[in-house]
């Protein structure tokens, strides 16, 4: 400690939400606050730390911080893993340059955090988590919430944090944060390392007082670079580019998040490759465009999905290669198919054998175009894209105009009701209806699935699909989060009875603060697409629908239950409509458009309506051995189905 360097006598906490508050971060010359705000819950653990510094720093923000920071916004939230969620959709749609900070209490209020911060890590989207935590100095312990252990008193509940977090530290000095802080934010701003980052905060410490040097708390801006690729690489992919006969693009969210869609469109429209896009990368190459085949794998398109199959050449821009882009390592069955992929993060371009093209997705496509210039794919090939395409689109129409049933179908006599509105038509009223800047949000279930396939997404923020983690309960927090990323554009979320019954308390949350999301709500009596999987398995959807238990056969196939979704989400605060034809479905949209206020509307739809894979397969073992001949049949079917599968060695 030098006696000349100036000083500031804060907390530890105070200091934290000082330091907070200055970090900016810049790409291409743009600059914006790093947070947005600060989402927490108060409890013993926090109320008295981070809770005191949070209301102090908005009492005298602008005496005591820099004049051009406003004080961090605190946002009341109602469940911990929630607002993580909402930290992470806020920073997806802020292509990870901005983020929340989220804190929490000691004990279950930072465990609750745990599911958000995997999602967060999984997604590679940047949140921060101060959880509280036990004493450092130990003297009271057991705390009320404290996990002990008779080994060691160095253990907490927050250690859980430590797989699913990026960085994570434990502050159990107040000075440690002058080194914890920077490196907390390098993580945050790293586009390779980004993801959950843990700062646990014990409770006594965040109270105690320090002498912090004044330059830990000047405006500091992170700057998000474009690395570039390594040029004897490039070259080597050049080469391969132009001796492939049958390339294709796959397309995640790195595209995205790097604002390389124009970089994208320009690549594809001088060599001719075709787009398919992962879940993160759906609006990558924007509908409409001869080139977009939609999405790619488990819940492919089939245009994107036989392309695939015949690739010779796979060039992969920002994906993880997840297990439902690959088609569980079936969807690419080329003898020879070689995979160059361009990625921020080493670990993902070396996936698959790639060659690995470990750079900034805008920068390396720029690159990379005029080392192939003259290339494109033949005639022959693009025609067999623009009809593969059009197919494709003569089928979405088909889906979304309703699937008849074949009324002698064992589904068809399970539920003779032909009245019930399908998913996928409702998916097609909103394609029609919404702008192409509006945002829909989803998560988990049947929906996903089904707008992968039937989505077009015409704006690269218009498709805001949670599938790294496909968390039930992200959606209608996740909403929150993007439309507070995004105030101008109207948001949709798309929830399932499922994953609504999960988490919908942030409804509360968004009433609170005034933010309009609708949230469309899409009732099939529990869980269809789980349903829809045992059953593919030969378990008969056992134990997916919400039924009474029924006294007769001791299961839980009783009656309906008595639940009513709508009156649950009038209940909150929210403006509801019940839609139970298509005709009033359109009324309803109209009126919660014309609404401010947070709008539920509750569709029931049909359950087994589902709509169909599409030359495509995912890994899910079947039981070896049982004494359910629908078993034995679905492992016979799934031993075949998995001779498919490729190493890429
Ligand atoms: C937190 C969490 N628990 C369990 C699952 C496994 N799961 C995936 S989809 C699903 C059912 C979702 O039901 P619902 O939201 O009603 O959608 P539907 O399948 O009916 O379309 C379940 C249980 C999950 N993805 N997330
Ligand atoms: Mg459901």
């Amino acid at each position: 400690m030098t006696a000349s360097q100036p000083r500031i006598r804060l907390t530890m906490a105070q200091a934290v939400v000082r330091f907070l508050s200055q970090q900016r971060t810049a790409r291409d010359g743009r600059e914006q606050p790093l947070f947005g705000g600060v989402f927490g819950i108060f409890g013993h653990g926090n109320v008295a730390g981070i809770g005191e510094a949070l209301q102090e720093q908005r009492a005298h923000g602008t005496a005591r911080a820099a004049p051009c920071e406003p004080a961090l916004r605190y946002y009341l939230a109602r469940n911990e893993q929630a607002m993580v969620h909402t930290a992470a959709a806020y920073a997806k749609m802020h292509n990870r340059l901005r983020t929340l900070a989220c804190t929490s209490s000691i004990g279950p209020g930072a465990t609750n955090m745990i599911t958000g911060a995997a999602g967060a890590t999984i997604n590679r989207v940047p949140v921060l988590l101060l959880p509280g935590d036990i004493f450092a100095s130990r003297r009271p312990a057991p705390v009320l919430q404290q996990l002990e252990s008779s080994q060691s008193q160095d253990v907490s509940v927050n250690d859980c944090f430590k797989p699913v977090s990026r960085y994570w530290d434990w502050i159990n000095r107040p000075d440690q944060i002058i080194t914890a802080l920077p490196e907390a934010m390098r993580v945050l701003t790293s586009p390779a390392e980004t993801g959950a980052v843990t700062l646990a905060l014990p409770q006594d410490v965040q109270a105690e007082a320090y002498d912090y040097p004044a330059a830990l708390f000047e405006p500091r801006v992170w700057t998000i670079a474009r690395p570039r690729a390594d040029r004897d690489r490039l070259q080597a992919a050049a080469r391969l580019l132009r001796a492939s006969r049958r390339p294709l693009v796959v397309a995640g969210g790195g595209v995205i998040y790097s604002e390389a869609t124009d970089a994208l469109r320009r690549f594809a429209d001088a060599t001719g490759i075709a787009v398919g896009e992962t879940q993160a990368g759906k609006g990558a190459l924007p509908d409409p465009h001869p080139l977009s085949l939609g999405g790619v794998g488990a819940t492919g398109t089939s245009a994107a999905n036989l392309l695939a199959r015949d690739a010779d050449l796979v060039l992969v821009v920002g994906s993880r290669l997840s297990d439902f882009t690959t088609a569980s390592k079936t969807a690419f069955q080329h003898e020879h198919v070689r995979f160059i992929a361009v990625n921020i993060a080493e670990v993902d371009a070396a996936k698959h054998a790639a060659l690995p093209l470990v750079g900034d997705a805008r920068a390396v496509l720029d690159e990379l175009l005029p080392l192939v210039a003259g290339y494109h794919v033949s005639a022959e090939y693009t025609e067999s894209i623009a009809a593969s395409q059009a197919l494709w689109r003569t089928e979405v129409d088909r889906v979304c105009a309703g699937l008849s049933r074949d009324p002698q179908s064992e589904s068809a006599i399970r539920n003779p009701q032909p009245a019930l509105i399908q998913q996928a038509q409702i998916i097609g009223l909103l394609q029609e209806t919404l702008a192409p800047t509006d945002v829909i949000v989803c998560a988990a279930g049947s929906l996903p699935g089904d707008l992968h396939k039937l989505w077009r997404a015409r704006d690269p923020k218009g498709y805001h699909m949670e599938y790294g983690y496909s968390c039930m309960g992200y959606e209608i927090a996740g909403g929150l989060g993007v439309k507070m990323a995004a105030p101008d554009r109207n948001v949709y979320v798309l929830v399932g009875d499922g994953s609504y019954l999960m988490m919908a308390q942030e409804i509360v949350t968004a009433v609170q603060e005034g933010i309009k999301i609708t949230i469309i709500l899409l009732d099939n009596d529990g869980f269809a697409s789980i349903g829809g999987l045992s059953e593919s398995v030969g378990s008969g959807g056992f134990g997916t629908r919400y039924r009474h238990r029924n006294p007769a056969t001791g299961d839980l196939d009783g009656d309906s239950l008595p639940v009513d979704l709508a009156v649950n989400a009038a209940s909150l605060g929210a403006r509801v409509w019940r839609a139970e034809t298509l005709a009033s479905f359109r009324e309803a949209l109209a009126a919660a458009n014309a609404d401010t206020r947070t709008s539920v509307i509750v569709v029931p739809v049909d359950r087994e309506a589902r709509v169909s894979g599409y030359e495509s397969w995912w890994d899910v073992p079947v039981a070896e051995v049982s004494t359910f001949p629908e078993v034995q049949r679905a492992r016979a079917a799934y031993e075949t189905a998995r001779r498919k599968g490729r190493d890429f060695l």
